[in-house]
Parts: structure tokens; C-alpha cells; sequence
């Protein structure tokens, strides 16, 4: 239900003396800085990784507005309602400029589309976990956002220009989101008894999911190697996972909230937070779609695309008339 549809590599990185001309020829200009545009020769190989990785990312934006939307209609004050209507609002911003810099490599938004609803391509593993209290709104914004950010920065140095055009708009935009995110969390941990118990049980819940984000261990990431090669990817994911926890910990130790690992211990030698790894298994049962809200979250999706196909249908004729007046005149 849930398998890759857009392959990509998946294979060793090749030595210049294996390259093509024209391939070495590329990967010169990658180790040079140069940035890659739509029109420019590139290797199938690396057009077929951003498909994959930019769409997927685009997905999981969109995909990523429903846990947080279902709270919407019962956050605490108006304030709070009118700040996360926004932030939900700016998800699917960047779900939008995502698609148009994957429509540069040659594929269609409805293409990709309807690859997700196939469950034929992926979205970020944590948007199958619920959303069961107003602090786990919190917990997103300060987490999910967070581990989102750490991710994106490098990529806005990534060699596709549309990518990492797109990354410096959306990278704004995220910090403005865990820093939303933080605030829900000051105030729950400093509110009544409860409320700090919900925020303790929100980061209990989210901490392990937000780990698994930066996908698995650099040991075991099929695509790490020549994703970085071709600079799709600048940092490994075990890299952005560490600099991720060294960031977080002492803001949970700010909050008063306790990090649900008994592991997690700075070591101060290294300058670098010791943790646990998250459950792969776990992890990859959420892959397969037995996540806990994996079949809620697709089926939404799907049975909105159905149920707004007249609002699609609609712009496409007016688009249609449009052209056919501005054709007349
Ligand atoms: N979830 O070889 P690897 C957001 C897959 S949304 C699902 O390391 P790669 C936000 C991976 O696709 C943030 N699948 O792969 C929105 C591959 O499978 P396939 C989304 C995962 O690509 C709303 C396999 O595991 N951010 O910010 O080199 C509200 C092996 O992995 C995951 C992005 O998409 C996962 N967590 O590295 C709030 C960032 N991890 O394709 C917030 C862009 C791995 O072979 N993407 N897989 O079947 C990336 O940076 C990279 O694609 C990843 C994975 C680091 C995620």
C-alpha cells in the first residue's frame, strides 16, 4: 500500500572513470557550487531523486496540515485559533511551491497526486501519529518544526536551483512555525498541573516519531551516498538528527519537561547530546502504512480530492474560456 513508485538510484555512487563524459562533465560542475536549472543536461538518475525526494516532500506538507487542522476549530483562545489557521494555511504554501519545482523536472502535479493517493509514493512517516490533545499542537510546532527546519536549512544549498529556491522561502516560514509551537509549550509547562502533564505526554508521544524524521541510520540509508554526491542532500541524516537532539535537549530542560530517554546524557568531551535510536521497526511498520493513522490520513486525502474535483473542474473552464477570449481579441 504504501511502496516507493518513484525509484531513484538506490546504487553506489559511480567512480569518475565509470561516468560518461557528459556525466563527469556534470558532477564537475556539482563539485564546483553551480546550481543545476530545469533546462540543463542531467543525469536520469539524479532527475528521478528529486521527483522522488521533492515530491515527497510536497506531500508530506499537504499531508502534514491534517493532524494540525483538526484543531482548528478548538484551539483555546481566538489568538491561538487565528496564529494556527495560518501556520496550516502556509503548509499548503509549501506544498504548492514544492509540486512547481518538481513540475520543472518533467513530471505533473496530478501525476504525483495521484501517485500518493495509490500509496504509491511516500509522505513524512510522523503525520501518521495522532493529534489527541492541544498540547500536541505545541509539540509539533516546537519538534516536528524543529526537526523540519534542521533538515531544510542545507537544503536550501542543495544543487537544484528551483529546490533550493524554494527552501530559503519555506525555511523563513518554519521558524516562525517552532517558534509557535515553543510558546504553546512555555505556556503548558508553566500552566496548572494538567496542562503541564499534557505537555510532558505530548513530548512523550512526539519525541521518538520527530527522531525518526531524518530517516534511518546513515548505515542503513539506501540513498544517502549519491543523494550527497549529487548535493540533493548536504547532511546525513544521523548528522541532522545529532544536531537536532543537541538543539532540543536543553530546551525541554528549559520547559521543565523530561526527554523520555534514560540514555540521554551530554557527553562533554564530544559537546554532543548521547541518545537512544527510535524504534526501526517502528519506524518501518509506519512505512508499510500500519502506522496508527495511516489509512485516516490517506483517506482524507483522497476523499477531498474526489469531493473538490467541481471546484478543479471549474478553474479549468473558466481558464479554457479566458484563453479562448484573449485568442478572439
Ligand atoms: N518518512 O535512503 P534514505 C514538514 C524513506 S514536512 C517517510 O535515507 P533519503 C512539515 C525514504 O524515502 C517535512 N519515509 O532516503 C509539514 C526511502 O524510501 P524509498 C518533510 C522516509 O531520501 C507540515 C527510505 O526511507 N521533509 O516540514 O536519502 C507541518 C530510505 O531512506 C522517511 C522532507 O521531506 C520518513 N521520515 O532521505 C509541519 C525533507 N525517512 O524512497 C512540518 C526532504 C526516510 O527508497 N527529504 N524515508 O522508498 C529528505 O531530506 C530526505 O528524503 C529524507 C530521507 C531525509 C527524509
Amino acid at each position: 500500500m504504501y511502496a516507493q513508485m518513484v525509484k531513484s538510484t538506490g546504487n553506489a555512487v559511480k567512480s569518475r572513470e565509470d561516468m560518461t563524459p557528459e556525466e563527469r562533465r556534470f558532477q564537475d560542475r556539482i563539485d564546483a557550487g553551480e546550481k543545476i536549472e530545469p533546462r540543463d543536461w542531467m543525469p536520469d538518475g539524479y532527475r528521478q531523486t528529486l521527483i522522488r525526494q521533492i515530491g515527497q516532500h510536497a506531500h508530506s506538507e499537504i499531508v502534514g496540515q491534517l493532524p494540525e487542522a483538526n484543531w482548528i476549530t478548538r484551539a483555546p483562545t481566538l489568538e491561538r485559533k487565528a496564529i494556527l489557521l495560518a501556520k496550516v494555511q502556509d503548509e499548503a504554501g509549501h506544498g504548492l511551491y514544492l509540486y512547481c519545482a518538481a513540475e520543472t523536472l518533467g513530471v505533473s502535479r496530478d501525476q504525483l497526486l495521484d501517485w500518493l493517493h495509490q500509496g504509491r509514493m511516500k509522505y513524512s512517516s510522523i503525520f501518521n501519529y495522532p493529534t489527541l490533545t492541544w498540547a500536541d499542537i505545541g509539540a509539533i510546532g516546537w519538534l516536528v518544526d524543529g526537526a523540519a527546519i534542521m533538515n531544510q536549512v542545507p537544503l536550501q544549498r542543495s544543487s537544484y536551483g528551483p529546490y533550493s529556491r524554494a527552501m530559503i522561502r519555506i525555511c523563513k516560514e518554519e521558524s516562525f512555525h517552532q517558534r509557535q509551537g515553543y510558546s504553546i509549550m512555555m505556556k503548558m509547562a508553566n500552566g496548572s498541573e494538567a496542562q503541564r502533564r499534557m505537555a510532558q505526554d505530548a513530548l512523550n508521544r512526539f519525541w521518538y516519531p520527530s527522531l525518526m524524521m531524518f530517516g534511518p541510520s546513515d548505515r542503513n540509508s539506501v540513498h544517502s551516498a549519491q543523494s550527497m554526491a549529487w548535493k540533493i542532500k548536504i547532511s546525513s541524516n544521523d548528522e541532522l538528527r545529532q544536531k537536532f537532539v543537541d538543539q532540543t535537549a536543553p530546551q525541554a530542560e528549559f520547559l521543565g519537561l523530561r526527554i523520555p530517554d534514560d540514555a540521554l546524557r551530554l557527553n562533554e568531551s564530544t559537546g554532543h547530546y548521547e541518545f537512544s535510536e527510535p524504534d526501526w521497526n517502528e519506524f518501518h511498520e509506519v512505512l508499510r502504512g500500519n502506522g496508527p493513522c495511516n489509512h485516516e490520513r490517506l483517506g482524507t486525502r483522497v476523499r477531498d480530492w474526489e469531493d473538490n474535483a467541481w471546484v478543479r473542474e471549474g478553474l479549468m473552464a473558466n481558464a479554457a474560456k479566458r484563453a479562448m477570449r484573449t485568442a478572439a481579441e
